[in-house]
């Protein structure tokens, strides 16, 4: 954008920066139970959220102590793979672990 007297000119580069904008993020968040295990939840953070194992069971023990925590930031696209991902590994073992998203 540019003053030209008291006029407003839209110069090429600032009408194009709206088209190549960022697309919004979304947080995966992880959310506590008690029932899937300590081992599940940090192999979910390193093979899905591609976590290294000193983060994901940090992360994975934040999650324990306060009740959730943040496992990546990612398009709403990825964030809802991921997601569902995370759910189908729970259902087939047998655990009640939930994620969610929320946008950044
Ligand atoms: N609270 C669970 C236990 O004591 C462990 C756990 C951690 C579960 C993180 C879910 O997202 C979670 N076995």
């Amino acid at each position: 954008m540019e003053w030209v007297g008291n006029e407003v000119k839209e110069d090429v580069a600032s009408k194009t920066r709206k088209e190549t904008k960022e697309p919004p993020m979304f947080k995966v968040i992880l959310l506590n139970d008690d029932y899937t295990t300590m081992e599940f939840v940090v192999e979910i953070l390193v093979y899905v959220f591609k976590r290294r194992p000193e983060d994901a069971t940090r992360i994975m023990l934040q999650v324990h102590r306060e009740g959730s925590g943040l496992c990546g930031v990612y398009t709403h696209e990825v964030a809802e793979t991921k997601i569902a991902t995370v759910q189908d590994a729970a259902r087939e073992n047998g655990y009640p672990l939930q994620c969610t998203m929320e946008k950044e």
